[in-house]
């Protein structure tokens, strides 16, 4: 029974070692976050693709130049926010594999794309 015992508290420890060094590596990360400044005027993004490396969380500043309120929307990165006319808004995109993901402005979307190039 006392071994038991032993076996089931070392047990939990390295458990509770474990999870604290998922935690420590999650703190890790969000320092490392890519900061990419975005802006949206005449219905366009400036610039059009911008380019992240990957497995890295991504804050996108995005600045709405346009008088009119905008959507940004990306399916991929599956992201909706929806930004007030001249203001700025902070999109958070959690880290990401290789690829390309595209966006647009919702309420414009046939001619307001842009493209997040991870690699
Ligand atoms: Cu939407």
């Amino acid at each position: 029974m006392l071994l038991k015992a032993t076996f089931t508290a070392t047990m939990f420890a390295a458990a509770a070692a474990a999870l604290f060094a998922v935690s420590a590596t999650g703190a890790a990360n969000a320092q490392s976050a890519t900061e990419i400044q975005l802006s949206y005027k005449d219905k366009k993004f400036d610039p059009a693709e911008i380019t992240a490396p990957a497995n890295t969380p991504i804050v996108i500043k995005l600045k709405n130049l346009d008088a009119k309120a905008m959507e940004f929307e990306s399916k991929p990165l599956k992201i909706e926010k929806v930004v007030a006319g001249s203001s700025d808004a902070t999109i958070n995109v959690r880290a990401q594999k290789p690829g390309r993901y595209e966006f647009v402005d919702e309420y414009n979307e046939k001619v307001a794309k842009g493209t997040l190039v991870v690699k």
